[in-house]
């Protein structure tokens, strides 16, 4: 598949979504969040892919959403065309893994949409925030919750309040990234990441990311609840016969993904 602003690649058992609008710091126009909404449902339906890199360039993963175009949009038509929401939520409804490598400016909605992800793969050129006061708006696509239940009250009210961004390393002290990586390795390290997921078995991988993913949703008790069920429910594949065998024999699992 091809798109005008971001590039869609296939790796073996892997899918890399580069958004590409080099000339505006990936600013997330329509025409950007709808079609990376159509690059995940791509790769919701390919068998073959088990995991998803979302990225950007060494200078942007996306610096917000497009300032030009939304700039004159009243709140009329905001409203009738429930602004970009729909297609913003592709992302945080993709069941697969997909795992945010950041580099540079991840800011406003650009941030948004790492949050979004599965998990923050950062490089130590990156910086994180939520500008959106200083344009006389606040977040609108989930900054005021992700980042709260990521980086607590605190550090999360600060950012939302001034628009001070912060670096990787106050963002992984934080919590808001996994991990920090140099600069000319992310992208190899993140795929990486992605391609031993991928390797795993996927309903168990997929049923472990609903699971963690309760854990906002939900109490503790229903949650563990939740999980136990899911956990059991494992013990019907043919991968937990698989996977434990392989460890019996002291051998490498092969899973096919029943
Ligand atoms: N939109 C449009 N163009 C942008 C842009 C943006 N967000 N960010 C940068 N650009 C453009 C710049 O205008 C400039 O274009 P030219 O002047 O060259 O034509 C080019 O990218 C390079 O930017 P700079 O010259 O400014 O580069 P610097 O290195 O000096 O500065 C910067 C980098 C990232 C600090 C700066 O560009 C900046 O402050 N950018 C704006 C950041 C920002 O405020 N972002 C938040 C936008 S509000 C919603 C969901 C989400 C949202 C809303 C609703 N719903 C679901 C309802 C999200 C809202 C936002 O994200």
């Amino acid at each position: 598949m091809t798109f005008e602003t971001l590039i869609l690649e296939k790796k073996a058992t892997i899918a890399v979504i580069t958004l590409n609008r080099p000339a505006v710091l990936n600013a997330l126009s329509n025409t950007l969040t709808k079609e990376l909404g159509a690059a995940l449902q791509d790769c919701a339906h390919d068998e073959a892919i088990g995991a998803v890199v979302l990225t950007g360039s060494e200078k942007a993963f996306a610096a917000g959403a497009d300032i030009g175009e939304m700039k004159d949009k009243t709140y009329t038509e905001a409203y009738l065309e429930d602004f970009i929401t729909t297609s913003w939520e592709e992302i945080s409804k993709f069941r697969k893994p997909i795992i945010a490598a950041v580099s540079g400016f991840a800011l406003g909605g650009g941030n948004e949409i790492a949050m979004m992800c599965d998990f923050i793969l950062a490089s130590d050129t990156a910086k994180f925030g939520q500008p959106e006061i200083s344009l006389g708006i606040i977040p609108g696509a989930g900054g005021t919750q992700r980042l709260t239940h990521a980086i607590g009250k605190a550090k999360a009210m600060e950012m939302i309040l001034t628009g001070r961004m912060i670096s990787a390393e106050e963002a992984e002290k934080a919590g808001l990234v996994s991990r920090v990586i140099p600069a000319a390795e992310l992208q190899a390290e993140a795929e990486k990441v992605a391609t031993k997921i991928a390797g795993f078995s996927r309903p168990s991988v997929l049923m472990a990311k609903e699971a963690v993913n309760k854990a906002f949703e939900t109490t503790l008790a229903e949650g563990v609840k939740f999980e136990r069920r899911l956990f059991q429910s494992t013990f019907a594949t043919e991968d937990q016969k698989e996977g434990m065998a392989a460890f019996v024999e002291k051998r490498k699992p092969v899973f096919k993904h029943r």
